[in-house]
């Protein structure tokens, strides 16, 4: 009895702090190229013990930080919006932030993206409150998916 109470105890420590909050993860940045004005941002979130929303991300790096995604056109054309409630996450789920799809943009850059260069950004959550993470350009990484076409 005493055993298992104490390594529930052991266990909570272990993962309490870490599953509480979302998670970020496999997070990497990129631009057009070396002159590009614009980057975007891409990274997997796994949903902590409660569902939680991503609200706003923020940046030093760029004289605007938003949340988009891509939609489709009547024409067939993709076309990036604005996340203006955010990105919802699902308790113990996973959302990804990928190309073509919904990512971070960086709008006015205030240095190119160099290869290996770390982006700070801090990502504010409506329960977890802000979490900064270091973000790697990787201008060399593939999409995960086949829609290259809409790419930034
Ligand atoms: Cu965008």
């Amino acid at each position: 009895m005493l055993r298992s109470l104490y390594i529930a105890a052991f266990c909570a420590i272990l993962s309490g702090p870490v599953m509480a909050n979302p998670m970020i993860m496999d997070p990497y940045a990129r631009s057009s190229g070396p002159t590009a004005r614009a980057g975007a941002a891409f990274f997997m979130i796994h949903g902590g013990e409660t569902a939680d929303r991503l609200l706003d991300a923020r940046s030093e790096a760029a004289k605007r930080v938003e949340l988009h995604t891509h939609i489709m056109t009547q024409d067939g054309l993709a076309k990036m919006v604005r996340l203006k409630d955010g990105i919802e996450i699902p308790a113990g789920g996973m959302v990804r932030l990928e190309r073509g799809g919904m990512h971070v943009m960086f709008m006015g850059l205030t240095a190119p993206f160099e290869q290996g260069m770390p982006i700070t950004v801090t990502l504010v959550f409506e329960h977890a409150g802000e979490i900064e993470v270091q973000i790697p350009v990787d201008q060399e990484r593939r999409p995960a998916v086949s829609n290259a076409s809409h790419d930034h």
